[in-house]
């Protein structure tokens, strides 16, 4: 074995954020870049020697050339074996599932998720470990520490593995997989979900559904579970090649990029369903004809119909969202009588709680649904989830969120993101009302009143550690709250998040449309955060 120990030294903006380190592609391909990270996170594992390790990422530019350094430092760090999706795919949520069907010691996921690829795009790196989530908050910490540290790091000085070829390969001493991407998740879903059931529903030729993939990696997933062994119409899939550049489109399934479906699901003879995926394949945006369901209720309204479907008909053991997605779901688990768990942003989050059996289904606003069948969001799962739900109750998607919403009472809710504002601007308007906030409590603007204003801190129920500075909210009687955030997953300036809710019991209000129906709360956000002014925008990027 030609195993190099080659000298280098530290990147200092190495730190992951909300979901791993992301950067720019001409970040990444700077000598060291990928190698430094890399050799971090085997410096911070131990007993993993020849052990497992599952490897793939989104497609996306620079993917490939990522896999191969990272298979030969692998094998230069002594791992055992590695599992590889064939051509370097693996979505997320499967490479959550091969790393637990493979008691893998953990996974490296290249994916910088639903930011824009190709060149001047964006790449990134995240560590997953053996449960198969996202490393918590100490082990990125570590990461990040240790590449603080580093002196050099090793690389086996082998040839290429050809990836387009599924089968055993060796590089050193270490056994390398190609597998088929598709397999183990596919299987995986075939025993969550009721497949004849919603094969009959596309056999009855009633239901026509419309799968947008932003040619991005769930095409093949898609296409595999979807149209071949569901029998839903060929071209139910769309944009279903997965792209290095996502075809020059933003892979972020929700009402602005995935507009070419948007229009499709608005058309006079519009399908019955659409969904869309992002570029790792971990979030699902769901659609009725002429319908869009918030990503908080989706959640609330699959754990409400949780038993209709095979994986979950014995119910649910508890239900996690992040803090700043709907209370919808807390609604729920509050007449089925189950504990609901309110986690900072980022999956890594939920697993704790998952691993401990307090969870079976959690979520975020920001279009992630999941439960313990894996430890990552997955979008397709949620996809098939509604079409079980579909299946059985043979009622369109609006109604099925009417009734919802006449059972439970409607949480009207948006997100208003402020994308690449400058990045000291955005700080200071945080800091500012940071500072502000003990003297909001009591006060009234308008119908509102001020209950609690705090800095949001979360104590893991499970290993007690603490992770603070999650979030400004300011909470009002009643249910309804606006909330605060930077982004942890942008890569130019700062993104400012802006979450509102508001909660309606009465039924003639659930009419009304989401924004005019947030309209006070909206204007009490700008009048305590001044956000035109300080970031100089007129109006926000992208509402959801
Ligand atoms: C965003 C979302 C968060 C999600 C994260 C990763 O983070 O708000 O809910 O978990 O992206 O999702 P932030 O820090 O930018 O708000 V993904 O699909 O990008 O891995
Ligand atoms: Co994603």
């Amino acid at each position: 074995m030609d195993v190099r120990t080659l000298s280098s030294s530290p990147f200092h903006d190495q730190r992951p954020g909300t979901s791993g380190l992301r950067k720019k592609v001409s970040v990444f391909q700077q000598p060291r870049y990928l190698e430094n990270f890399v050799q971090a996170i085997f410096a911070t594992l131990s007993d993993y020697q020849g052990g497992t390790l599952v490897l793939g990422g989104d497609g996306r530019y620079y993917n490939r050339e990522a896999i191969q350094i990272i298979l030969k430092m692998a094998a230069a760090n002594g791992v055992g074996r590695v599992l590889v999706g064939q051509n370097g795919i693996l979505s997320t949520p499967a490479a959550s599932c091969v790393i637990r069907k493979h008691q893998a010691f953990g996974g490296i996921i290249l994916s910088a998720s639903h930011n824009p690829g190709g060149p001047e795009g964006d790449f990134g790196v995240k560590y997953n470990v053996s449960n198969g989530g996202p490393a918590p908050e100490k082990v990125t910490e570590a990461i990040y520490r240790r590449s603080g540290e580093i002196k050099s790091y090793r690389i086996l000085n082998a040839a290429d593995i050809p990836l387009d070829r599924r089968g055993q390969h060796t590089m050193g001493g270490m056994a390398v997989d190609v597998i088929d991407p598709v397999a183990d998740y596919a299987q995986l879903m075939e025993a969550l979900f009721d497949f004849d059931r919603i094969h009959a529903l596309f056999n009855s030729g009633l239901f026509h559904m419309r799968f947008d993939a932003m040619h991005a990696v769930t095409g093949p997933y898609a296409t595999a579970i979807l149209e071949d062994r569901l029998g839903a119409l060929p071209g139910t899939v769309m944009r279903g090649t997965p792209l290095e550049d996502f075809g020059g489109g933003h892979p972020d399934p929700n009402l602005t990029y995935a507009d070419e479906l948007v229009a499709i699901m608005n058309r006079p003879s519009a399908p019955d369903f659409g969904a869309a995926s992002d570029g790792d394949g971990d979030r699902n945006m769901i659609l009725g004809s002429h319908f869009f369901v918030t990503p908080s209720d989706s959640l609330a309204i699959l754990a409400a119909n949780a038993t209709l479907v095979p994986g979950y008909i014995d119910g649910l053991a508890g239900v996690a969202r992040s803090m700043p997605t709907s209370a919808a779901v807390d609604r729920v688990a509050a007449k089925l009588g189950i504990p609901c768990f309110e986690t900072p942003t980022g999956w890594k989050y939920f697993g704790n709680l998952m691993d401990a059996g307090k969870v079976t289904l959690c979520g975020e606003e920001s279009f992630g649904t999941g439960s313990n069948h894996v430890r990552e969001k997955d979008g397709l799962w949620a996809v098939l989830f509604w079409l079980n739900i579909l299946a059985v109750r043979r009622e369109s998607v609006e109604e099925i969120v009417r009734q919802h919403w006449a059972i439970y009472g409607r949480n009207f809710y948006s997100r208003h993101d402020y994308e690449g504002v400058d990045g000291a601007a955005a700080q200071k308007l945080m800091d500012d009302l940071r500072a502000r906030l003990p003297g909001l409590t009591g006060e009234r603007f308008g119908n509102y009143s001020v209950t609690t204003a705090d800095d949001f801190s979360y104590t893991d129920p499970v290993d007690h550690g603490v992770s603070s500075g999650q979030g400004l909210r300011v909470l009002f009687k009643d249910g309804a709250r606006i909330i605060f955030r930077l982004s942890g997953t942008g890569t130019e300036g700062a993104t400012l998040r802006l979450y509102v809710e508001r909660y309606a019991r009465e039924r003639a209000e659930h009419q009304h449309e989401t924004q005019a129906a947030l309209a006070e709360l909206l204007a009490i956000a700008e009048r305590i955060a001044g956000i035109r002014q300080r970031t100089g925008r007129d109006a926000p990027t992208v509402i959801t």
